[in-house]
């Protein structure tokens, strides 16, 4: 098997530069060599943008490097969302995405959203910034939405988590839907403290989760 160790590093360099011509081009590239998505996807795109994460924790790079890479990081996964998203599975269900309000992360959340896709969930993707108001009238529109996930990248807004769920409790339909949790700072015990019924740490898991607990619905 051919080894792509280079080429991963490569267009992981150009998360960090934030040079989204290249991160596109390396993307298409590595596809026409049949490397799978999920390997560009996470040896080359999210090693850069964990990169990223470190340096601008570090205080060495700031907020505008971080946002090019951002968009560099999109640009490539537009390039992947079709064959992530391809579907030939049976509809499993329907669910609501959001980033909580006051979190305008949102790439984590959209590979949620691909990955689901791609397992065969219907999604309703809220956006970011979204608080317990958009989460409820979103719900009130769908009926048939089985559950709610969001997503945070700040510690300072995940506990927005709670104030959603506390929300649809207050409403009386806490227990017509399951809420999902998820984002770097989200942990297991976190899940449960604010009575959710499920935690995944990355989008592939996400997706599975999800699945399981619509079937359980
Ligand atoms: Co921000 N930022 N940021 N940022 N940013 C972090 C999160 C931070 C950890 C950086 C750092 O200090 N090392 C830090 C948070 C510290 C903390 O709270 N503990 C931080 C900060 C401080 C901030 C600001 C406050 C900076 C400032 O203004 N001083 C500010 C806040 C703005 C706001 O939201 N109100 C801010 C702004 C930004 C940008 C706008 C510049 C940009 C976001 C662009 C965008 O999203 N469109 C940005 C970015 C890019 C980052 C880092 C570098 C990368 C985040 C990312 O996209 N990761 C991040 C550092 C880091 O995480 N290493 C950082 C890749 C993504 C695929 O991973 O989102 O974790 P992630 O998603 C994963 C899993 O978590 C999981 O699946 C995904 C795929 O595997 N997952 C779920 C996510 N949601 C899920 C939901 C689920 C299940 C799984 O179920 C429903």
């Amino acid at each position: 098997m051919a080894d792509y160790s280079e080429q991963f590093q490569q267009l992981s360099l150009a998360i960090q530069k934030g040079s989204a011509p290249e991160a596109k081009e390396l993307t298409e590239k590595l596809l026409k060599e049949g490397v799978t998505p999920e390997d560009i996807l996470n040896k080359g795109l999210l090693d850069g943008m964990n990169i990223v994460g470190i340096r601008f924790k570090n205080n060495e790079i700031y907020i505008p490097e971080v946002l090019i890479a951002a968009r560099a990081m999109s640009t490539a996964m537009d390039v992947l969302r079709p064959l992530l998203t391809k579907t030939g599975v049976k509809p499993v269900g329907k669910i609501i995405l959001g980033t909580v309000k006051g979190d305008l992360h949102d790439i984590g959340k959209n590979l949620v959203r691909m990955m689901s896709q791609g397992a065969g969930i219907e999604v309703i993707d809220l956006g970011t910034d979204c608080g317990p108001e958009k989460f409820l009238e979103a719900y009130r529109e769908h009926q048939d939405v089985k559950l709610i996930g969001m997503s945070a990248l700040l510690t300072t807004t995940m506990t927005n988590m709670k104030t959603v769920i506390d929300k649809f409790a207050e409403e009386g339909l806490k227990d017509k839907i399951k809420f999902m949790v998820g984002g770097a700072p989200v942990t297991e015990q976190f899940a449960k403290e604010i009575g959710a019924d499920g935690y995944a740490p990355d989008a592939a898991s996400a997706a599975e989760k999800f699945k399981e607990l619509i079937l359980q619905s």
